[in-house]
């Protein structure tokens, strides 16, 4: 077995961690034009503001889409008060460090989002956060019953709590790391491979995560691992997804609900056109303002 100690084992060869970490700009990776080691503003912008209550400031990444496929879900429920405007933040032009932004997220992460019909409005960070607030607010998708709701909040810290393996762990190193590295890779497919299974075996026997109860629990899990199911990071051959027949039905299934595949569309930068919808400030936007059509009537676009 290699040596452990041995530098020339390391990843890059010879490499060895410094007596005190310093910033290397150039070391980043992909994200090294966005990401630093203090937080905190680097621009004085002001966020726009619509006309409905719920002002979100968001991105189609899953962590956004989590709050979208609320909102759409809750407004086809026919709860007008759950009416948003959702306005882009493109991480990758680092408008989550603009002043405005950082004051109501100071963890300079999307989605963001401003309540007001609360006087003064009520901020909000964290999609767990925001998926609980709503739900409480508006008393759906979330369920009285104690047994249900405990369950329901399990699975919804399960989810905030795992999927940073999923994405800063495998996503990071299997796409996104300047070279591969098999140690991290291995670690982390592992740990992605070991909660699709946690997953696959609970929806063997629940028809939904909290069992025949539609919750935010689903709504927060789907983003995240229906995308590793079907599309994420290329990595379905490597996962062998075809493992989780019960996890890909309930994928299939949650993804087919119309205010899923509405809630998807906002705020989305990729994918086809016609599954994007930038920003929203109306229901109808859907019809008129998708990105196929935008593109059509000669728009631009980031
Ligand atoms: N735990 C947070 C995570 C949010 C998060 O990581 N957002 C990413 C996009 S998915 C982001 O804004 N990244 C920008 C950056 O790191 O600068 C949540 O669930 O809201």
């Amino acid at each position: 077995m290699a040596d452990a100690q041995d530098p020339a084992n390391n990843q890059p060869p010879g490499y060895v961690p410094p007596k005190v970490w310093v910033w290397d700009k150039a070391n980043g990776g992909q994200f090294a034009n966005i990401n630093r080691p203090i937080s905190g503003a680097t621009k004085e912008v002001e966020l726009p503001v619509g006309k409905h209550p719920i002002q979100l400031y968001s991105m189609g990444t899953p962590n956004g889409v989590k709050v979208t496929i609320l909102l759409e879900e809750l407004l086809a429920l026919g709860h007008t008060g759950a009416e948003y405007d959702a306005w882009m933040i493109n991480i990758g032009s680092g408008d989550q460090f603009g002043s405005d932004f950082v004051s109501i997220n100071p963890n300079s992460k999307i989605p963001a989002m401003r309540d007001y019909s609360a006087s003064p409005p009520v901020r909000l960070f964290e999609s767990g956060s925001m998926l609980f607030y709503l739900a409480e607010k508006f008393d759906a998708f979330l369920p009285k019953e104690a047994h249900k709701r405990a369950e329901t909040m399990n699975w919804l810290m399960w989810q905030m709590g795992s999927a940073p393996y999923v994405g800063g762990g495998l996503g990071h190193f299997y796409a996104y790391a300047p070279f591969k590295m098999q140690y991290p890779i291995d670690r982390f497919a592992m740990e992605t491979k070991r909660q699709l299974h946690v997953l696959d075996t609970h929806l063997a026997q629940h028809k939904y995560m909290v069992g025949d109860d539609y919750t935010i629990a689903d709504m927060a899990i789907w983003p995240w691992y229906g995308s590793i199911m079907r599309e994420a990071y290329n990595c379905q051959e490597f996962l062998s997804v075809h493992e989780y027949p019960n996890l890909d039905r309930w994928v299939t299934e949650v993804g087919e609900r119309p205010a899923v595949i509405r809630g998807r569309m906002v705020n989305r930068t990729f994918g086809k056109p016609e599954t994007q919808l930038r920003e929203r400030h109306d229901a109808s936007d859907f019809e008129k303002n998708r990105e196929d059509m935008v593109i059509a009537r000669g728009g631009q676009r980031i």
